[in-house]
């Protein structure tokens, strides 16, 4: 191995050299305290330590970096207090996540870490995100971010260096090749010589790093993001090294040859690099004793600290108010002027009023750019708010939502329209791990919309007709939004993209051109979470959302002679409890309307809030109405029987006569 360098000072090495020093004690520290019992799991990165150490050292520390589990020096060298990262593996409150989450699952703005998330891919879109909010403030900043070599078989490899070499995204995709994903060996993994080689097919420059050197690392490293900065384009580094210890220290290294296991002890990047620096003499025996002897006290006083910190204490409250960041709700009346719209220009007028508003605001989803969208909401956009502000995606639904992810990390707003909302089951990884649970896990939040156009009635069949917001609603840490009137869509857009938490906003198709209502002229605000009683009755409540409401409706208009309540829920999560339950108390029957299939839709969960809450004000049984259990059908007769619309008047006129 080389150390050699005529770029390196003796204090460049020596810093070098205590850098890479640290977590190898650390970990050694580790190992004895886990045989002991005193931590739970740990994933080495013995063997490793020069890649986590190199890159963070040649990144500057206002400089983003996404790690793996793998990786504690990019956490040492970022210079984080060890209390606070024994903390953290101790689920302690000094830690990063209040005891939320476990190891290096955790970001911190502070340090401008942001850890991984256990499905591993998703971050390499975050890293895209991150790294498109400082390309679009100008900033000439670079974003690192790591993967192991079983990581980039995911999908989510693949998809974020595509955006990343499409958007020509500042972001150096780490890819460390220890030889095993878990016990699965690269010639288990992919099928080509080098990971490198896959840079060609993204049009992106890569290189192969020696990832045992930390001055070839550091230097390498170091000259790219530097060149990066000035001219911002990703770029693929494969850095090799091995795995020398287990996946996690449980479940060891059996199947590794054990000649293999010998070739890399050899190069072990600790103990050669200090070899060099003894044989050179930059190291002298005394200094090398020193280092050693700091850390080592650094490792055991910082321990103490963690270890005499209090267990977290379950407090309740606490736990319940943190899934959402809580915020000054921007209250904008509506004006006095208004105009007929259809719903599909309400919502696109609401879209468009917000981006004049919110200048950090993004939209991303295909072909929202010039084409406008395949409904035409984003029609003209590019004209007022450019390209750099309405990005046209390739077809990847999952590097995107991880990427606006990156963008909420990077103070940046963004819509993404899903084309069909059906498509969000190839974003569905970030939203319900991502997205959902991160300000729960490290107080960090999604400032995202996804749009979601959605639901049957216009003949378009299984893939292009779901309305699959039950997906969602049962996932904490999402807010459902589900208007069925123009001038609630606008309103409530609004109000979800000043939300600073990740809202999914259902957008009924066959509402798009049918449904017409004077809509204020200005941008104006109407509050999530707040039902809206549409038609007042004293003898049936009628409950239900989106294409629902007017199929009550109708059925209102047809049947004078009943008095119904007609309420429209407009938000499903978080849901206007007291609305439903002043409602049924008032009628004592009710009909919960979806046309979500019925089994495991939102109408069971609010049948049972009723039964919990209002059993003694019921005068029959709940009944829930829903479309049929079976996907959803092209042909006209078919979606007809198919959707829970079919079954409305029968279920109210039984209702009514019990
Ligand atoms: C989506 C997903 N599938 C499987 C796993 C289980 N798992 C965790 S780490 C790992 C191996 C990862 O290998 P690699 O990316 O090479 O990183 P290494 O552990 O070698 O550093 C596996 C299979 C997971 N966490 N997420």
């Amino acid at each position: 191995m080389n150390f050699e360098s005529t770029q390196l000072t003796k204090e460049n090495y020596l810093d070098l050299y205590q850098a890479i020093l640290k977590p190898r004690l650390i970990e050694n520290k580790m190992l004895v305290l886990l045989r002991q019992g005193k931590i739970s799991k740990w994933f080495s990165g013995i063997g490793q330590e020069a890649i986590a150490v190199g890159v963070t050292k040649a990144l500057q520390n206002d400089e983003y970096i996404l790690p793996m589990h793998r990786n504690l020096g990019v956490f040492t060298t970022r210079e984080i207090p060890l209390y606070r990262l024994f903390s953290q593996w101790q689920g302690k409150a000094n830690g990063f996540t209040k005891g939320r989450d476990r190891s290096f699952h955790f970001g911190t703005q502070e340090f401008k870490i942001v850890g991984m998330i256990s499905h591993l891919g998703p971050q390499l879109g975050v890293a895209d995100g991150i790294a498109l909010a400082h390309k679009l403030r100008k900033e000439n900043k670079v974003t690192a971010v790591f993967t192991g070599e079983g990581g980039t078989s995911e999908g989510d490899f693949h998809e974020a260096l595509n955006i990343a070499s499409v958007w020509q995204l500042p972001v150096l995709f780490c890819v460390e090749n220890n030889g095993y994903g878990l016990s699965t060996p690269v010639s288990e993994q992919f099928n080509c010589e080098h990971i490198a080689d896959k840079g060609i097919g993204y049009g992106m420059e890569a290189h192969i790093i020696d990832g045992n050197n930390i001055v070839e690392v550091f230097e390498k490293v170091s000259a790219l993001a530097e060149d990066v900065r000035k001219n911002p384009r990703p770029i693929l580094l494969e850095f090799k090294t091995f795995r020398r210890r287990g996946h996690e220290e449980a479940s060891g290294t059996k199947y590794v040859p054990e000649d293999l296991m010998q070739y890399w002890k050899e190069k072990d990047p600790v103990t050669n690099f200090e070899a060099f620096l003894e044989e050179k003499q930059i190291l002298s025996p005394k200094e090398k004793a020193k280092f050693s002897k700091n850390i080592i006290e650094e490792i055991k006083e910082n321990l103490q600290l963690a270890f005499d910190e209090a267990p977290i204490e379950a407090q309740l409250d606490r736990e319940l108010k943190d899934v959402y960041q809580v915020f000054d709700e921007e209250v904008v009346q509506p004006n006095s002027e208004t105009k007929e719209l259809r719903f599909v220009d309400a919502i696109s007028e609401g879209l468009r009023q917000s981006m004049q508003k919110h200048n950090n605001l993004v939209i991303m989803g295909q072909d929202v750019a010039e084409y406008g969208g395949v409904f035409k909401i984003t029609e003209g956009f590019v004209e007022e708010f450019g390209k750099e502000r309405l990005r046209n995606t390739p077809i990847c639904e999952s590097a995107v939502i991880s990427a606006a992810m990156g963008l909420s990390i990077n103070q940046t707003k963004s819509v993404v329209e899903l084309q069909f909302g059906d498509f969000v089951t190839s974003g569905f990884n970030p939203i319900v791990n991502y997205l959902a649970k991160v300000h729960y896990r490290w107080n960090q939040n999604a400032d995202v919309v996804l749009r979601m156009p959605c639901g049957a009635g216009v003949g378009a069949g299984p893939f292009h007709s779901q309305t699959n917001e039950a997906w969602f609603t049962k996932t904490p840490g999402l807010k459902v939004v589900y208007p069925a009137f123009p001038s609630d869509a606008k309103g409530l857009l609004a109000s979800a993209i000043n939300d600073p938490n990740p809202v999914l906003f259902f957008e009924h198709k066959a509402l798009y051109r049918s449904i017409r209502e004077e809509v204020p002229t200005d941008y104006y605000t109407l509050p999530i979470g707040k039902a809206k009683l549409l038609k007042s009755g004293t003898q049936i409540s009628i409950i239900t959302y989106g294409a629902g409401v007017h199929w009550a409706l109708e059925f209102a208009e047809q049947h004078p002679e009943i008095s119904a309540d007609v309420l429209d829920l407009r938000s499903l999560c978080p849901l206007d409890e007291e609305a439903i339950f002043e409602s049924v108390r008032k009628t004592g029957k009710v009909v919960l309307l979806q046309e979500d299939t019925l089994f495991g839709g939102i109408m069971s969960d609010i049948s049972a809030l009723i039964c919990e809450n209002c059993f003694e004000h019921l005068d029959a049984p709940i009944k829930r109405v829903g479309s049929l259990p079976t996907p959803v059908p092209f042909a006209a007769a078919l979606e007809k029987q198919f959707l829970a619309k079919n079954q409305l008047e029968k279920a109210i006129m039984n209702l009514m006569a019990y």
